[in-house]
């Protein structure tokens, strides 16, 4: 049976970054990465792939070279958690033992929930998503391919990874309409179970702008229950007056219902009501086993889940869990930080940026809410350089401390508390 000093479960954004902050401080042979999957993935640039904008290929890199050469990589899946003795079990047959132990799952997507979803995905070229690997080279060529009839455009009724990804896609798609001179002739749908275009005021204000410049139709309360391919209808459920209702598509992007893996929402130990690991609001520690942490979406933080607030998340635990390891008291609070570039089209990006109440808190001194070239360059070439150089590596936790140093440098020379 081996044993380690930390477990990190999940070699993406949260675990990749983890292990590096770890491996930094405890040296080789310390902390054990399990993680099943030979690639890591970009994911924030899927919505570019399928933009046609950038290639799958720059959203690509082989978990080997990623994963910090200091940790143990082993590859397989957690099948099993038994944290009363402090052990997971895996996929082959392996029982691991840590002292302490991070948990970075990240979501599953169920597009088996919707009867007909898989099967359109598979044989259907303008049936598309950007949430698989497998799927999102499909998308660029399906809006190049629709030149008339509804172009509809998915939310599902349980939470996601980047709330806005749904979204933005279709402002991509309806500029690449107008450029291809079929604009007059497609019909843009955004078809959402929420009951709003997004959960923070101020950006929702600004995105209704948006759509209705953009002659964009928002249908809300509508959620995805069939797809029928061989008719080229999306069938939804009215979620307030439960009547089901059908579209003929001509192009269809749907975000499939997501949910915690399976392997973690089993264990009840471990785990909230809707399957999420449990953790401290403030500390991200387990609510039930003080020796285990979680960072990112398969964790309970009651925030937007997304790469930004994985990297905030990811300084909190490196300050809390280090500070446990070595006996002395845990003092970092995570503010719930998350960020949504909200791409509205090439060339133009609102960047969102919050915390657990919904208040917008913004990096730089100019008003986010404004679609900018610059938050856009930033989302398509700074960020990507970041996340491979600086949050891989366990370097990057987050705009919050250039956020306070902007603040300060401008606050005419007063310290203001904030
Ligand atoms: P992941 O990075 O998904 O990693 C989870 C890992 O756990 C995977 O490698 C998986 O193989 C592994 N795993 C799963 N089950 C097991 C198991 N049983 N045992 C061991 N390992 C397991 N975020 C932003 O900040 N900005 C954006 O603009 C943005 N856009 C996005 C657009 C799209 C289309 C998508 C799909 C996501 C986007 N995100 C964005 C969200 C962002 O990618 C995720 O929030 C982030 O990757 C979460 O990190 P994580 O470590 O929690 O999960
Ligand atoms: C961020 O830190 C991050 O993680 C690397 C993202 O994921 C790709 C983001 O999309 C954003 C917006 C941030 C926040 C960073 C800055 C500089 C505002």
């Amino acid at each position: 049976q081996r044993s380690y000093k930390l477990v990190v479960v999940g070699g993406g954004t949260g675990g990749c970054s983890t292990a590096a902050r770890f491996c930094h401080q405890l040296g080789k042979g310390k902390v054990a990465v399990i993680e099943p999957s030979e690639t890591h993935y970009y994911q924030p640039l899927w919505t570019l792939v399928g933009g046609g904008i950038k290639t799958f290929k720059e959203t690509v890199r082989s978990m080997k070279d990623v994963l910090p050469k200091e940790c143990d990589w082993i590859k397989a899946k957690v099948t099993n958690f038994d944290p009363d003795n402090n052990t997971v079990v895996t996929s082959d047959g392996q029982k691991i033992k840590y002292d302490f132990m991070v948990v970075s799952m990240g979501m599953q997507l169920n597009f088996d929930q919707i009867p007909g979803a898989l099967e359109a995905l598979k044989n259907d070229p303008q049936v598309v998503s950007n949430y698989a690997p497998w799927t999102v080279e499909k998308t660029f060529p399906a809006i190049r391919n629709t030149r008339d009839g509804n172009a509809i455009f998915t939310f599902p009724n349980t939470p996601i990874k980047c709330a806005g990804a749904p979204q933005k896609i279709m402002y991509l798609a309806e500029e690449h309409f107008r450029k291809n001179g079929v604009r007059d002739k497609v019909t843009v749908l955004y078809n959402t179970a929420l009951g709003v275009i997004f959960g923070v005021k101020k950006y929702a204000e600004r995105l209704m702008k948006v759509v209705e410049k953009r002659h964009i139709k928002v249908n809300y309360r509508r959620n995805l229950i069939e797809v029928k391919s061989n008719k080229k209808e999306a069938v939804f459920e009215n979620l307030d007056t439960g009547e089901k209702e059908t579209f003929t598509y001509s192009m269809l992007h749907l975000t499939p219902p997501m949910s915690a893996p399976d392997e973690l929402r089993q264990c009840k130990k471990l785990v909230n009501e809707a399957g999420y690991l449990e953790v401290n609001n403030d500390t991200l520690q387990s609510t039930r086993y003080p020796n285990i942490f979680s960072i990112g979406d398969c964790n309970s933080a009651p925030t937007s889940k997304t790469a930004a607030a994985v990297a905030s998340q990811g300084g909190v635990v490196m300050k809390n869990l280090g500070a446990l390891m070595n006996g002395k008291p845990m003092l970092k609070r995570y503010d719930g930080y998350t960020s949504c570039p909200l791409i509205t089209s090439r060339g133009r990006c609102i960047l969102a940026e919050f915390d657990y109440n919904g208040n917008p808190l913004e990096t730089f001194p100019i008003d986010q809410g404004k679609e900018r070239w610059s938050m856009y360059h930033l989302k398509a070439d700074v960020l990507p350089f970041m996340y491979w150089n600086a949050m891989l590596t366990g370097h990057w936790n987050g705009p919050g401390f250039f956020r306070k140093a902007i603040r300060l440098g401008l606050s005419d020379g007063s310290i203001k508390k904030s």
